[in-house]
């Protein structure tokens, strides 16, 4: 059996910075037994006091892009600039693709055993949402345990990208350079989400179409809606093989990140994350409750069969359920 701290023990070893027991909390969080979920409740709710002190960063584009190498060179910039940086990965796919965490675990290997960086990745064999709702408590326990900095790495599948942007203050876009928005499966919508848009890999030949890849989004940026932060969206170079490119997406966060600060957009927008997470915990609920509710499941097979049949509409189906309920 696991061991299960008390209370305080999680909440002191988090507030002390005891990466040992920030693990073993998010451990907690992560499990579905309903006394381990009714303690990680207890300590959500004690941390909550010392969370939303740190830069939340949110990193999605196209697999393959560069997303782990960034981050791997982004975070070892900030770990050298005194900053404390934790890493997550919001992945709802894992479970299907198997081996993504490992491929990521090698790819930041520097920053993995750097002292000032902590990397956790998200457990599989969750749904979207919850995965979403994992990810929100990883990211208070890791900000009550001091880092200052957090980066959420999220693969290009539709959804996540949106659930990233909803608890971020910063969103990331990382482009290749000649590989065309089809290919790289880059929705305008996912553009329009986007503070920054990152050309990778600009080194060796790729240099020049980088270039021509910053034009052209550059260009393509006019025709699409501006940010509702009125921050003007640039379009900057990336390499991980060079330093200064690293350095200048931090200057320009941090631009951005007090531009934000000034025009009131900063505060604006983690309240309404923070209602957007009420409400999406309030959804989850309702609809576990619905499910364990043993009135609907003794109901729900025969009216499952009866619309797979067709001989009641879905929607009659769905209402007579709820009038079941009540
Ligand atoms: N030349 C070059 N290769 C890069 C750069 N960044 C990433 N790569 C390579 O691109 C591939 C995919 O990188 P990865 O970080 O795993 O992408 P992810 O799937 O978006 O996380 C790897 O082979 C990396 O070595 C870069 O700045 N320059
Ligand atoms: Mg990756």
């Amino acid at each position: 059996m696991r061991k299960r701290l008390s209370l305080s023990a999680y909440l002191e070893g988090i507030l002390s910075g005891d990466r040992v027991v920030l693990s073993q909390a998010i451990t907690l969080t992560e499990s579905s037994r309903a006394d381990d979920r009714e303690l990680a409740d207890r300590l959500l709710e004690a941390i909550l006091p010392h969370t939303g002190n740190a830069v939340r960063i949110g990193i999605t584009g196209a697999p393959g892009v560069g997303k782990s190498s960034f981050i791997e060179a982004f975070g070892n910039y900030l770990t050298a600039q005194d900053y404390r940086v934790a890493v997550l990965a919001i992945d709802p796919s894992s479970r299907q693709s198997g081996g993504s965490i490992l491929g990521d675990k090698t790819r930041m290997e520097t920053l993995a055993r750097n002292p000032s960086a902590y990397i956790r990745p998200t457990p599989s064999g969750l749904t979207l949402g919850g995965v979403a709702r994992q990810t929100r408590e990883t990211l208070l326990l890791c900000e009550a345990a001091g880092f200052d900095i957090i980066l959420i790495e999220t693969v290009g599948v539709g959804q996540s990208e949106t659930e990233v942007r909803n608890m971020t203050d910063c969103f990331f876009l990382l482009l290749l350079a000649g590989a065309g928005d089809e290919l790289q499966g880059v929705k305008r919508g996912i553009m329009e989400l986007a503070d920054f848009l990152l050309i990778t890999k600009d080194d060796g030949d790729n240099r020049t179409r980088v270039e021509t890849a910053r034009r052209d989004y550059a260009h393509a940026l006019h025709f699409l809606a501006p940010p509702a932060s009125g921050w003007t969206v640039p379009v900057l170079p990336c390499s991980i093989f060079q330093d200064e490119s690293i350095e200048n997406i931090w200057k320009q966060t941090e631009e951005y990140l007090s531009f934000i600060q000034k025009n009131g957009f900063f505060s604006a927008q983690r309240e309404r994350q923070n209602l957007s997470w009420m409400h999406a915990f309030i959804r989850q609920q309702l609809e576990a409750q619905f499910y364990a509710n043993p009135l609907i499941q003794r109901r729900l097979q025969d009216l499952e069969e009866q619309v797979r049949k067709g001989t009641i509409p879905p929607l009659t189906a769905a209402k007579r359920l709820f009038s079941a309920e009540i």
